[in-house]
């Protein structure tokens, strides 16, 4: 491991003396006691890095265990150096290379600068209530016995007058990582409450999960794992991009180079963007229009099928509706995958590449090559990402980007896989218990915009309303823990920002957060949680492929502030409501730690006692099975274990998705029963593209989680906000690289820097997304926040976030 060996600049420039942060805390947070929210937002001084990790023998000085437990799906152990109560300095893991089937889960660039984050100047310090305008940002310290008795009176009022059903438990990511220090409480505190609106679908994966059901029965099937990719001889990386989105050593960047560097494969990565992983990583790189997938599928099958490439006999056994032959009996001659394909379905258009090509931007010469290399490379490991089904049309792209695996036969081999992302091994870890939320009715996660504006209008069929015909009430009680989707994460942030600036549609939000982000200025109560580092959890892995793990993130330093932990928060409500006891069990936020860790310990063969684990701080199992291979038993014996399909087998035509065509109301967008292309709302032929000509999307950034970390200096100064141009479109429009640009629709305008570049193609723009959105007085978004440019358009079956499906235009600032 390599160690700095000059100090660290303290985020203020000049380091303060090593010593100088003694009582840091305490002197911090007396300083902050005036009222008044510029008060309270002053920087803070960073604690001084040391130059060397501390061998703990100094007097005052200790190395603590504790993680990383924001959503990149992986979880990274940190080793914290704490000088007199300071963080001074934040090290990797240096264990785990001499286990076998083991590896470093070592920290990126975020975990590292973690400090930043601890001791950032937005920090929130005290509890806080709204004075002035909701979003106004006006805030007045008050006492914690305050902010108690006003959430817990509130609670009670809205339960009175509208009943469980308009108190909505937001979804928030920023705690994903974390056990029993994380939101679950919030769940588990309302769930014994007799419960509250649901939601189904995430963020992340809204349209993928309602469209796999269609095709392999449910929502996620345990696709092959990275691991197994040494096996194959050529991976696909379809909108999938490891080296950002997992890039860390608990992610599977290491592992996914693997499959290259020992086993050889030849990848190709199909993606708007030349990718960080197509630049190190890709033999080939093949652009497209967003949003067109499907039609590239189409025009590769159609290759496939006239030249006789495709495995047939893998069709006959395990698929249904490829052709006319396995079609099931309420289908309309015509309505087979193989019908689209030749021009004898409804629309009568052969989809060859030269139909192909000009809808995607793939030269047609290209996608031949592409369908003979694929469907020749036996096995072929297509591994989807989630950015080509977080759009307009992603469910029907989804099911596309599955059916090439199938008729390449690689579904259930070694080597080959789902067309699915990547699946990863786990191992029992136990959990704090939110319990089960007695109230069955769901809205789709994004959709809770309408709920508020529109909610007894929302209907089953046209909505997406689940467990009941339409929703009764509107939410009228939001909280809002570990989440910055109340404004930033979600979509069209100048429409959500009218919505809730009207107290009188939803009449109380509780943001439950550490630093001052987007949603926060939003609050109506505004609690300050802890950091990580201010408490001890057990922290189950994310994924990493095929290692599983568990942490033992212990307290590092003592809370900041008024600081408290959501757990003690949730049981000082509890105890209002009267339900204290039946909240804690009696316990503490520590002693629930204890048994879980207890709990594991019963359930995992080998897992270590609380003590072992606190000195080892991470526990690892691997795979004992080295590697995975999705649905492996079905593709040995397809009768003995059918898929939970209605059919039992990969439903390529679907009759579920032909009945909600056939009788739904109100939808906005196909949902067609076979993975047929769909052009969509926004997309790139959309007669709006003659006011905003460019697509934009909004990729997953290294520098943060979403905007978790996208308030950190350092990685700011490192990964600046820039807006991906292509030379053309900059060139036509007099742009050059690093020029102030503006980016705008009828939603919104931001502005940014512009990166030049012939990374992307050609009438597409990239705008990282996550970054904090700052609006100037005209309401130019400074901080370049994709979402100013998004819509709350939901997707026609997930009613999903179509986040990367906008147009918009690019000009000088
Ligand atoms: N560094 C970092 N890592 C993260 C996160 C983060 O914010 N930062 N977020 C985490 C979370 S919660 C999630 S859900 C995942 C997200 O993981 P993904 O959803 O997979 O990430 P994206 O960057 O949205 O999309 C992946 C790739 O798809 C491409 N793409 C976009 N549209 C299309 C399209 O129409 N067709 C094709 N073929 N490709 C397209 C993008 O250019 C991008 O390179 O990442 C996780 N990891
Ligand atoms: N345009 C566009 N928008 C997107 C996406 C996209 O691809 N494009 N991706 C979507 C996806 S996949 C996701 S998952 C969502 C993510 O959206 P969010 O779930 O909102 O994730 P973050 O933006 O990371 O915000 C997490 C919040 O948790 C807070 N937090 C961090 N640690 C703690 C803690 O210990 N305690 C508490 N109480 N709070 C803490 C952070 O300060 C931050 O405000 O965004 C979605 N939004
Ligand atoms: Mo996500």
């Amino acid at each position: 491991m390599t160690q700095t060996a000059t100090p660290r600049p303290t985020l203020l420039g000049a380091p303060v003396p090593r010593r100088s942060f003694m009582k840091w805390s305490a002197a911090a947070g007396g300083a902050a006691a005036a009222v008044g929210i510029g008060a309270h937002y002053g920087l803070i001084p960073l604690p001084t890095a040391s130059a060397e990790p501390s061998t703990g023998d100094d007097a005052g000085e200790k190395v603590v265990w504790n993680s990383c437990n924001v959503n990149c799906g992986s979880r990274c152990p940190l080793l914290m150096t704490v000088v007199d109560g300071a963080i001074t300095r934040i090290d990797a893991d240096p264990t785990g290379d001499d286990e076998l089937g083991s590896q470093q889960i070592r920290a990126c660039v975020r975990g590292r600068s973690i400090r930043q984050r601890i001791y950032s100047p937005d920090r929130l310090k005290h509890p806080m209530k709204r004075v002035g305008k909701r979003g106004a940002g006006e805030f007045e310290q008050i006492t914690w016995e305050e902010a108690f008795d006003t959430i817990a009176d509130s609670l009670k009022k809205t339960l009175d007058e509208y009943g469980n059903e308009a108190v909505y438990v937001q979804y928030g990511s920023g705690t994903t990582g974390a056990n029993a220090s994380g939101g679950t409480s919030v769940s588990r505190l309302m769930n014994l409450l007799g419960g509250n609106l649901g939601y189904y679908g995430t963020y992340s994966t809204s349209q993928i999960n309602a469209a796999t059901p269609y095709t392999y029965g449910v929502e996620r099937e345990t696709n092959n794992s990275f691991n197994d990719a040494i096996n194959t001889k050529l991976l696909v990386l379809w909108g999938n991009n490891p080296h950002e989105t997992r890039m860390s050593g608990g992610g599977e960047l290491y592992i996914a180079q693997q499959a290259k560097e020992i086993g050889g494969a030849k990848v190709i990565v199909i993606d708007p963007r030349q990718s960080d992983t197509a630049v190190t990583m890709a033999d080939e790189w093949v652009p497209l229009r967003p949003g067109t997938d499907g039609a590239l599928v189409a025009g590769m099958a159609h290759v496939m099928v006239t030249e006789g490439l495709h495995d047939q006999a893998f069709l006959d056994t395990y698929c249904v509706g490829f052709d006319e032959e396995h079609l099931p009996e309420s289908a309309k001659p015509g309505s087979s995958y193989k019908a689209y394909l030749l021009g004898d379905g409804p629309d009568g258009v052969e989809k060859t590449p030269e139909w192909a090509a000009p809808i995607t931007g793939v030269p047609a010469a290209t996608i031949r090559r592409l369908a003979r290399e694929i469907a020749q490379a036996k096995p072929c490991a297509i591994v989807q990402g989630w950015g080509p089904q977080r759009h307009a049309n992603g469910e029907a792209t989804v099911r596309a980007i599955y059916l090439l695996a199938a008729m390449t036969g690689n579904v259930g081999l070694s080597g080959g896989g789902l067309g699915a992302r990547e699946g990863n091994y786990t191992i029992p870890t136990a959990r704090f218990p939110g319990g089960t939320n007695p109230i069955a009715t769901k809205i789709s996660c994004f959709t809770w915009t309408d709920a508020i504006e529109r909610g007894p209008e929302m209907t089953a069929t046209a909505d997406g309303v689940r467990g009941k015909d339409k929703l009764d009430v509107p939410i009228k009680f939001i909280w809002n823990h570990a989440s910055n989707t109340l404004i930033n994460q979600h979509s069209d942030i100048n429409r959500t920002i009218k919505l809730l600036e009207d107290d009188s549609l939803c009449e109380m939000i509780v943001v439950i957060d550490n630093q001052l982000c987007a949603s926060a200025k939003f609050a109506d109560i505004l609690l300050p949680d802890v950091s990580n580092a201010e408490l001890t959890d057990l922290i189950p892995s994310g994924y990493s492929g095929d290692l599983a793990y568990a942490i033992l993130a212990q307290k590092a330093i003592e809370p900041l502030f008024e600081c408290r932990s959501t757990y003690d928060i949730c049981a000082e409500i509890a105890d209002r409501m009267g339900i204290k006891d039946k909240f804690t069990e009696g316990k503490t936020l520590d002693e629930w730690v204890e048994q879980l860790v207890a709990d594991s310990q019963k359930a995992i063969d080998g897992f270590p006692s609380y003590d072992e684990l606190a000195t080892r701080g991470i526990w690892r199992k691997a795979n004992p099975a080295g590697f995975t291979v999705g649905l492996k038993k079905f593709r040995d014996d397809p009768v003995a274990n059918p898929l939970k399909t209605p059919s039992g087998k990969i439903e390529i035509y679907s009759e579920r998705l032909q009945e909600i065509a056939d009788t739904w109301e109100g939808v906005d967008g196909e949902i067609p029963a076979i993975p047929a292309y769909v052009p969509s709302w926004e997309g790139h032929d959309d007669p709006l593209t003659s006011t905003y000509p460019l697509q934009m999307i909004g990729h997953h950034y290294k520098s943060r989680t979403h905007s978790s970390y996208g308030n950190v200096a350092w990685l700011k100064e490192a990964h600046p906000q820039v807006v991906w141009v292509n030379t053309l479109d900059a060139k036509a429009r007099g742009i050059e690289n690093d020029d102030v640009v503006h980016v705008f629709n009828d939603r919104g305008r931001i502005e940014l820097l512009a990166r030049v570049t012939t990374r992307i193609a050609p009438g597409v723009l990239s705008v990282p997304q996550g970054a904090w959105y700052a609006p100037d007085k005209d309401g130019v978004d400074k901080g370049g926040s994709t979402n100013t440019l998004t819509s709350w358009h939901p997707s026609p079956l997930a009613k999903g976030n179509p986040q990367h499906t906008n147009l918009v235009q690019i000009e000088k600032a």
